[in-house]
């Protein structure tokens, strides 16, 4: 049997490295793929949550102009202080803004928003941010023009807030609330 050359050895020995070498970049190149579309994907979401803490923020600021005072009673078990965590933008909270007369609170039937197209209903009724986590607001019920919501040490002086929990669904801390999406910042 006729050995093989030495170069003809070098060249399969060339030829694989190649190989090799080819492999590794395509993973490299699959790899800042993915991470490219789930960055996209992450904005997107942020962008969503964005648009719908804004519209009902708009939504309470315009219930405020047209009635003086802030809705009350609309979440069983959340007094209408600050300090609380927050209140959850339930599906009555929505529909109360959207021009139902839920608690008495929206007795000319206005209409301040339109529910977000983007808002996803859960089977309970809850409209959900794109993380699957219910909205939360709180309004300036003591009417000194600052919210004070628990573990929130950013918010300052406006009437009305509104976040989302972001990527992380927590809120307790201002570490939570790095990525919270609100309408203050
Ligand atoms: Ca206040
Ligand atoms: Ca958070």
């Amino acid at each position: 049997m006729k050995a093989s050359s030495p170069n003809r050895r070098h060249a399969v020995a060339f030829t694989l490295v190649e190989l090799l070498l080819v492999i590794a970049i395509i993973i490299l190149l699959v790899s800042m793929l993915l991470s490219g579309i789930a960055a996209v994907r992450e904005n997107a979401r942020r962008t969503k949550a964005r648009g719908d803490v804004n519209a009902i923020r708009h939504a309470f600021q315009a219930y405020y102009l047209e009635y003086t005072r802030w809705p009350s009673n609309l979440v069983a078990g959340y007094p209408d202080n600050e300090g609380t965590p927050g209140i959850p933008v339930t599906a009555s909270v929505l529909n109360m803004l959207s021009g139902q007369n839920l608690s008495g609170n929206n007795p000319r039937l206005l209409r301040f928003m339109e529910i977000p197209n983007s808002a996803t209903s859960s089977p309970d009724g809850a409209y959900l941010d794109p993380w699957g986590q219910t909205n939360k607001y709180m309004c300036d019920f003591d009417n000194n023009g600052t919210l004070q919501i628990a573990g929130c040490t950013d918010l300052v002086d406006v009437a009305v807030g509104v976040w989302s929990t972001g990527r992380n669904r927590r809120d307790a801390t201002p570490e939570d609330r790095q990525d919270d999406i609100c309408t203050w910042r």
